[in-house]
């Protein structure tokens, strides 16, 4: 897989998150709930170690609610405070800073024993480029968001963000990189739109999705395309294989052909994936807690 890869960079980052990490209370880890395990960089854990995280599950609303609530679930499990967020509307939103006076407490509580009555949280974001960070910043600061703004090449110091009496906000979020190289993870970023689509020709991206769509999704996947049923699988039939079938089946349907007669299975590739990305085929979730095979956590 061919994707642009800048370890410099990363390391950077990571410094400076490291840094920044002393003069938190707080992590706030943006995931995209679509693709919780995708979209983490793995040394979270590591870099992050001994801060209270909460962990947002941002663009809930492009993700089936049934597995928000999994891992939702899942990650309490470990500890996590969680919270499911829209941030392009700010739906769940209004709820960050009470969960944020919710996991710190008892922290607040002893800064008030000590005298310092009024003391406001500090928060840093952290996320994977993509997954909204910019979009909840804003939606958190309102009308400061205007500080908040990106300004490319313009070298400035940190900011904080005052948010409200309780609560102040590092506004240089801190990008982390996912794990491109594994496949698994490099094809759920591209279904999701999260790196451009040149990881692989778009055909076999759209074989790849589709044989996905099938396996978790089967219904959605008749109903968008107005199939009957789909295809049997053969056995010993790899996703692509099986994936092309179902190109060519919704080409069919749609009436997609080249010259010569064949189905435009290209073109249904690109329409599968801008209608997903759309969010016309529904609500997909692509990974989840519980050890499906092609679902990892
Ligand atoms: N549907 C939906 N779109 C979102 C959500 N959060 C962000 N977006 C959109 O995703 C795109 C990337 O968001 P951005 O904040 O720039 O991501 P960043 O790279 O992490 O800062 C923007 O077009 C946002 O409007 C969400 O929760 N739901
Ligand atoms: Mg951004």
């Amino acid at each position: 897989m061919n994707i642009q890869w800048y370890p410099g960079h990363m390391t950077k980052t990571r410094r400076q998150i490291e840094g920044d990490l002393k003069n938190v209370d707080i992590v706030v880890e943006l995931i995209d709930a679509r693709i919780p395990v995708s979209s983490r960089n793995p040394d979270i854990d590591s870099i992050c170690a001994g801060k209270p995280r909460l962990i947002v599950l941002n663009r809930a609303d492009q993700a089936d609610p049934a597995m928000n609530a999994k891992w939702t679930a899942f990650f309490k499990g470990q500890g996590h405070a969680v919270l499911e967020t829209d941030a392009k509307t700010g739906r769940g939103v209004n709820q960050f800073s009470p969960v944020i006076q919710g996991v710190l407490k008892d922290q607040i509580a002893k800064w008030r024993e000590k005298g310092q009555v009024g003391r406001p949280v500090r928060a840093m974001v952290v996320g994977v480029p993509n997954v909204g960070k910019s979009t909840f910043i804003n939606k958190v600061a309102r009308k400061k968001s205007a500080k908040a703004g990106d300004r490319p090449g313009v070298t400035r110091g940190k900011q904080w963000v005052n948010v409200d009496q309780s609560l102040d906000l590092l506004d240089t979020p801190g990008i982390l990189w996912p794990k491109f190289e594994d496949e698994t993870i490099g094809l759920h970023l591209a279904f999701t739109g999260a790196v451009k689509d040149e990881i692989m020709d778009v055909e076999t991206l759209g074989c790849h999705f589709m044989a996905l769509l099938a396996r978790w999704y089967p219904e959605a996947l008749i109903s968008s395309y107005k199939l009957t049923a789909l295809p049997q699988r053969e056995e010993e039939e790899n996703d692509v294989a099986y994936g092309y079938r179902l190109l060519e089946t919704c080409a069919q349907k749609r009436g997609m052909r080249i010259s010569g007669g064949e189905f435009d299975t290209e073109r249904m590739a690109r329409v599968l994936l801008d209608e997903y990305r759309g969010g016309k085929l529904g609500r997909f979730t692509l990974e989840g807690p519980d050890g499906g095979e092609s679902l990892e956590a």
